[in-house]
């Protein structure tokens, strides 16, 4: 005689219950206790030249390693509008491949505001032979973290002075003593802002600088009255860059918005890449999921991929959206750093007058993808310089014939 036939049906009833309810507790307590013992294994703590990192791995991600920043950032700067926490654990940052030995290197650390003149100048002593150069460290060792931003740089002449050192004519600059990684070109469209980009310049270049990577800015400057063309004259960047070098990362990049965080590494990753994700305009909160307008990153092949930005877009707004739309419909997806890293001060400015056509050619978009963009771009070179700072194109743009 078996238990359950030993009572009666209703007392039956009750047993089976009850065994459920153990079997569900022990399920429930087995995954607790697997999810308390794997966060305490990977939670880790290690020094990259000095800098100590926070790190977390994920047993079973794909790519293994989250890094968040310098362990110890400082605190924000006054005046900065910066709210993330200084002198604390600074959050997570990039999805990684594990880190290699990264090369010994020494560090020199001139006195200054964090982003104007310190730890500029990162050296090894026994690397200075181009031939025997390591490659740089996954992770930049002398980030910073949160950066003070100046809105009052001194005179051009002076902030030349300033970068002369580390810039060759064109404004690239490139790690010293390590190869980079990665060849960017910062591709700014641009027309009568000269105080933004002096600004734009002065607060760039030392979070480029720190990141190590091998960077050119070119300044796309759209000549004449004309509606300005944001997306033809980032198409221009794009082609005229590819003919000074081989550049493999291109960061679209608006005049008015500063970093405020040099751990939003000017880099491409596997996805298109929105950076400026927190703006301090739109109260450090993300317009809408699909926005890829301000400061964002796409490879070369990415971007021919997509056959670059549309170039029907005179005046403000709907470029950015008809690039998401591109981005979207070629099987790719925006990627995004977390917002308390992603941050952007923006310089104040009147407002553009808006294209009240952007609402119909976004509709329209992708019938126009393969025929206007990269592949149907005209435009005349109207003068090209080598300056200290950047590489300044002035640009005829013609507006596109109907294909
Ligand atoms: C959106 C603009 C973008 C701009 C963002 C942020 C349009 C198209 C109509 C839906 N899009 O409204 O171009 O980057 O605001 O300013 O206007």
């Amino acid at each position: 005689m078996t238990v359950a036939s030993a009572v009666g049906p209703w007392h039956r009833a009750h047993l089976y219950k009850i065994l459920a309810c153990i079997v569900l507790a022990l399920i429930t307590l087995q995954y607790l206790l697997s999810g308390v013992l794997d966060r305490h294994s990977i939670e880790t703590i290690f020094t990259i030249n000095g800098t100590r990192y926070a790190g977390h791995t994920y047993k079973n991600h794909p790519r293994g390693l989250i890094i968040y920043g310098p362990v110890t950032a400082a605190s924000p700067s006054a005046g900065s509008g910066n709210a993330s926490a200084g002198g604390t654990t600074a959050p997570a940052i990039l999805v990684q491949q594990r880190a290699e030995n990264p090369p010994k290197t020494e560090e020199t650390t001139v006195r200054g505001d964090r982003n104007h003149s310190e730890t500029l100048v990162v050296g090894n002593a026994n690397a200075t032979d181009p031939a025997t150069m390591p490659r740089c460290p996954l992770f930049p060792p002398n980030l910073v973290g949160p950066v003070a931003i100046s809105k009052q740089p001194p005179e051009i002449a002076e902030v030349e002075k300033l970068f002369s050192a580390r810039l060759q004519m064109g404004g690239r600059g490139f790690p010293k003593d390590c190869e980079a990684r990665y060849r960017v070109a910062i591709v700014v469209p641009y027309r009568a802002r000269a105080q933004h980009l002096l600004i734009l310049l002065y607060n760039l270049h030392p979070v480029l600088l720190r990141q190590q990577i091998d960077y050119t800015i070119f300044i796309v400057e759209q000549e004449g009255t004309v509606q300005f063309n944001r997306a033809m004259l980032m198409n221009v960047g794009y082609v005229e860059a590819l003919k000074e070098g081989s550049f493999d990362c291109f960061i679209f990049h608006d005049v008015d918005l500063l970093p405020e965080d040099d751990r939003n590494l000017y880099t491409c990753p596997e996805q298109p890449r929105h950076m400026s994700v927190a703006i301090d305009k739109f109260k450090y909160r993300l317009p809408y999921a699909d926005i890829f307008g301000g400061v964002s990153a796409m490879s070369r092949e990415q971007f021919r991929l997509v056959n670059g930005f549309s170039n029907v877009y005179w005046g403000w707004g709907g470029e950015d959206d008809d690039m998401a739309n591109r981005i979207k419909a070629h099987g790719l997806h925006i990627s995004r750093y977390p917002a308390n890293i992603a941050r952007y001060q923006m310089l104040s400015h009147k407002k553009e007058k808006a294209n009240p056509k952007r609402y119909e050619f976004l509709k329209s978009g992708k019938k126009r993808f393969a025929t206007d963009g990269l592949t149907n771009l005209q435009y005349e070179l109207a003068d090209k310089k080598k300056l200290q700072l950047y590489t300044w194109l002035l640009v005829k743009l013609t507006p596109p014939q109907p294909s």
